[in-house]
Parts: structure tokens; sequence; C-alpha cells
């Protein structure tokens, strides 16, 4: 089990962030010989000295950078490059080498030896390289990364051997309707800490008399030689600075790594619309110290005070109860891929606030840690995900991985008081008895993790069949009616939304969320009356939806209605898709579509009811 927190590289007075971005050097590996760069060792040196090798940006997915058909290899791929280590970090530290993430699989090599491997794309890793580094030197990292997808990775795939015009080839398929991106995708960093360091810090948040009082409760774990709690070596002092700066609050816990701070006149943390200052964060800044006072390690995050609670029909911040208006999304743009991009995260918050969202759930994945504090300062709830999507073919070993997403999910995501739901999985095949045991075991695991937020799926199979929602805290379904169902019948939206609400609720007795609607819409395609792929047509499916959702609404345990999809996005080749999914209300390009008009007035007089 992954116990270390993994916290976000930040430099304070006792750490120092390298970053390792940049152009690195690429080779893919040739589907016919596979395993060749493991057999020549290729991590013994450079990669140009064995073959050619061409540039490649990190982050990003590498599959869109070239104009040959990298897009679609199947396998490995390898990564190179030098770095200089300053001779002063040869002093009394450890350095560390992390990852924001790597799809789908990731070997890596310090100087020809192995540091770390790890399996699973969206999720962090990192690992002690103080002992392979040269320092006042240069140093080589090799990275080989594999995007093959099987039965038992998360999400699942299937390698299958096929004849084509060259003989045999490998095909990779997989059901889920998003392009496998595969690459460094996110920053790589390397780090410094002291010898006996801040390893984890979780916090939890709780609010008193009417939210006028507030409690931050921490826990710190420290890594390092001088450990040894029972002889009270250590202990933390924590602060709390509000937003200006000024300190409201601290402690100093006695002979213990954990304590509480309270704060009195709380400003609480609101979601975007709920609040004239939503997103508020306070810093806590966790000092650990020696017996003697010495300071040993500073670490510093930023905290928002809330609390959640749920019960049958509703869900509350702050004791509020809350309507969700948001998106299903994706990480995904032209060139870069599933690559972390700046540019384009403050793009997205921007027109999710352009559009009055305050929400929205990381399909179908856990996303960038930069974004989930992007959220945290801007009051934007989030649906985490963890990689599990059209989950099928139940088997141990799956269960043991998809635990495993869930627990490094939540180990890097807790301590975000914009995450206010785990999703354990994107439409699994929930119809078999198997897949009641399975997502029971899912479900009480995640819990066990923590209980301090609800659990939910987002379910496609009829809520007749189903049976995973009763280990649910929350009941989200995905439907296509006039699209999937029903197409162009834009007469047949609104009762039937209406109708599978209520089943859901009557067959569960939850609160109950429609977590993905929507319509292929073609930007500048008009046709009246409305024709499927118009522009037209997706504003109908969406003016019958939010028919039906104002009804609902009235029933008290409709929570929340969010779109299918925010962006258009690429997907795998078929004949369904026109250069990709084009269910977005703003192009891939991040413009609006005509739509986006109609849901800005409905999320903003909804923001205004609340
Ligand atoms: C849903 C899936 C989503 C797809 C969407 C669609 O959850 O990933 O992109 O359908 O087909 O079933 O547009």
């Amino acid at each position: 089990p992954i116990t270390r927190g993994m916290l976000y590289p930040r430099e304070s007075e006792t750490r120092e962030v390298h970053s390792l971005d940049g152009i690195w050097n690429f080779v893919r590996s040739d589907p016919d010989n596979p395993t060749q760069g493991i057999r020549d060792k290729w991590f013994e040196k450079d990669l140009s000295k064995s073959q050619p090798t061409i540039p490649m940006p990190v982050p990003a997915s590498y599959n869109d950078i070239t104009t040959d058909n990298l897009r679609d290899h199947v396998g490995t791929v390898w990564y190179d490059r030098r770095f200089f280590v300053p001779r002063s970090w040869r002093t009394d530290q450890r350095v560390w080498l992390r990852f924001g993430s790597v799809h789908y699989e990731a070997y890596v090599w310090v100087n020809g030896k192995r540091v770390v491997k790890h399996e699973m794309g969206h999720l962090p890793f990192e690992a002690e390289v103080t002992d392979v580094l040269m320092y006042g030197s240069e140093n080589r990292i090799t990275v080989m990364c594999d995007n093959a997808l099987i039965q038992t990775s998360v999400p699942q795939g299937k390698i299958t051997e096929v004849p084509n015009d060259n003989g045999m080839t490998i095909v990779q398929s997989y059901t889920f309707d998003f392009f496998n991106y595969a690459g460094i995708h996110r920053s790589v960093h390397l780090y410094t800490t002291p010898k006996t360091l801040i390893e984890e810090v979780k916090v939890t948040t709780n609010l008193k008399n009417q939210n006028a009082d507030g409690e931050v409760s921490y826990s710190v774990s420290v890594k390092g030689s001088v450990v040894n709690e029972a002889d009270n070596d250590l202990h933390i002092q924590a602060n709390l600075y509000d937003k200006e700066g000024l300190l409201v609050a601290n402690a100093t816990s006695d002979g213990k790594l954990e304590g509480e701070l309270q704060v009195a006149e709380v400003k609480p943390w609101w979601p975007y619309l709920m609040h004239p200052d939503p997103g508020y964060l306070y810093q806590l800044e966790i000092k650990l110290l020696a017996a003697n006072e010495e300071l040993l390690d500073v670490y510093r995050l930023k905290v928002g005070l809330r609390t959640l609670s749920w019960d049958q029909t509703q869900f509350l911040i702050n004791g509020k109860s809350v309507y969700f208006r948001g998106f299903g999304r994706h990480e995904d743009s032209d060139i870069r891929g599933k690559g972390l991009d700046n540019a384009l995260m403050v793009r997205d918050f921007n027109l999710l606030k352009w559009i009055g969202a305050n929400a929205y759930r990381t399909s179908h994945y856990p996303y960038s840690e930069e974004s989930m504090q992007f959220a945290d300062e801007h009051g934007i709830m989030i649906i985490d995900e963890c990689p599990s999507v059209d989950t099928e073919n139940f088997s141990q070993e799956l269960l043991g991985k998809h635990k495993s997403s869930l627990e490094q999910l939540i180990h890097r995501d807790r301590n975000h008081p914009s995450v206010v739901m785990w999703s354990i999985a994107n439409e699994p095949r929930t119809g078999s008895l198997t897949a009641d045991s399975y997502f029971s075991l899912v479900a009480n695991f995640t819990r066990s993790l923590d209980k301090t937020r609800p659990i939910t799926a987002a379910i496609a199979t009829p809520y007749t069949k189903d049976q995973a929602g009763r280990h649910l805290d929350i009941i989200s379904f995905n439907r296509y009616n006039a699209w999937y169902t029903n197409t162009g019948r834009l007469d047949m939206v609104t009762q039937n939304v209406i109708d599978e609400a209520v089943a859901w609720n009557k067959a569960y007795q939850k609160p109950v969320i429609m977590s993905e609607y929507g319509a292929d819409t073609l930007e500048g395609l008009h046709i009246q009356p409305a024709y499927v792929w118009s522009e037209e047509f997706q504003m109908e499916v969406f003016s019958r939806h939010f028919k039906a959702f104002d009804e609902l609404r009235k029933k008290g345990w409709f929570i929340g209605e969010f779109v299918w999809n925010f962006a258009d996005f690429k997907t795998a080749q078929s004949y369904t898709r026109v250069g990709g999914n084009k269910k977005g209300v703003f192009t891939r390009a991040r413009q609006p579509k005509a739509v986006a008009h109609l849901l800005r007035k409905r999320y903003f007089a909804l923001g205004r009811d609340l």
C-alpha cells in the first residue's frame, strides 16, 4: 500500500525544486522488436549513441507531435535527456525525482540505474535519487514508456495480433471514448528535502457555530533516521495565515505530529456564485522541529475551510444544500494531447466561470495537480474520478489495480477543498452479480480511506439491471436521449429524463445527478428544423433537458446536471466520430458553440437562485 502522500513539490527555506521539463530525445521502439531497448540496455548510454532520435517536448503526449504515424504507435517509446546537478546539492540532504504522470507504464533510470517503475497514467510517482546522482556534473535520465492497455490495466484495453499488408501487426483496441494519448504527460521535477522530512500532510477542516468558527486538523508523517515519536524527538509548529498573510492561528504539538488549529471569524471555502468571495484559501505552514527547536523542514499548502454532508436527498456544503451545474471534461487539446498546458488550463477556468458552472467531473481519470489547485482557488467543485472506465471482466488482479488507483488518487487529492466527491468508475458494466461484489469491495475500500466525502459512479446500465448503485452515496447516471436512444426524437427527451431519474431515486433512495447528456455538434452546421449534428439540434436537446431538470428539482433529491462535454475532444478512429467527439459546448480550440450562450443563461440563473 502507498502510505506516502506525494506532496506537490514546493520550494521552501528547506527545499529546492528544479524542473526537468523541456525538449527530450525520443525513440519509438520497433513494434516488431519491442524488447530491443531493454535487451540492448539503451539506458546505459545516451539514446542518440545507438540510433537516431527525434526531439520530443515534455510535458506532452507524443502522438500528435510528428507528421508520421507515431500517433497510432502501440508499445514502448524511450525518452532521455541530460541535466546538471549542482555541487551544492551534495550536502546533508535528499534528492527526489518526481513525475506528475506518465501514460501508461513507466520505467525510469538515472545514470543507467533503474530508480522507479510505475503503472497507471494520470497519477504522480517519485523516487529518491540521492545516491545515484553525480553532484557537480552532468547526469542522464532515461524513461521507457509503454502505452499498451490490457484486460488488467486501468483503464482496460485489448491487444491482438492480426494480419496486415506487411505480414502481422499489433492492434490496440479499447471501448472507452477518448484517444489513448501517451507519453510524459505532466512535469518532471527534481527536488531536495532535508534528511529528516515532512513526508505526508493530511488536513481536515470543520466549521462550528453557524460557520463562525473553524477548525483545521492536521497530521504529519515524517521520514528520516532520527524519527522516534516515542522519544518525543520531533514536534510540529503549525501556522495558519489568511489571504492577506496575517497569522490567524497557530499551535505547537507536544511530542506529537498532529494537532488542531482554531480559527475565529473564519472565512469558509464556498463554491463559485454561492458567495461573493468563493474559493477562499488560507495558507498552512507546517514546521518540523527537533527536540532542541532546530528547524528541520518546512512545507506550506493552501487550505480551504468547509464542511461536507449528505443524506438521502441532498448534498450540503457548509450546511447549505448544493445544486451542481457542471460538465464532464477531458484533458485534451490540439498538438499536446493530454500534456499539461497552463495556457489551456487557465483558458478553461475562464470559460467555466464565464458560463457560470460551479463543478466538473474529472472524466475519466485524475486531472493535473495544477488544475486541482486552480479549482481550489476559484471555488469550482470537483467530482474526482479514478481512471476506471467501461469496467468489465472483473478479476482479482483488476480489483487490486482499481483499488490502487483510488488509493493513489485519494492520497494525492484529499487535502483539496474543491474535491467534494469520489467517482469510483465511469460506465462500469454493472449488470451482473460479480459487479455487485466487485463494487461493494471498491466502494468500501474507498470509504475506508476517506469518510469525509461521498462516493459516486457514473452509471449507464439501466436501473432495472444495475447492481452497483446500492454501494454508492450519490447516484449519477449517463444517458443520451435523442442521440444514442431515439436518435433525432426531440419529443422523447423530457419525459424520459424525468422517468429515469425518478426510477433511480426510487430504486436506491439516494440523491441523483444526471452526469452526462448531450449531442454531437459540428460548429457552424445550421439546419432548421433541428437535425442531428447541427447547432440547432444541440440547443434543442439541451432545452428539453432543462425542462426535465426544472421538474426534477422540485422533487428535492435531484442535485445536479452535468453536460457532456465541456469541449470537443479526440477519440480513437471510428465512423461515428468526425475528427473526434463533437459533443463539446466549446470547440476543441475553446470557442463557444451557439449552445454555450444558452447554457450560460441557465447556469447564471441557477447560480442566482442559490
Ligand atoms: C458516454 C461515455 C463518454 C462518451 C460519451 C459519448 O461516458 O466517455 O464520450 O458516452 O459517446 O457513454 O459521447
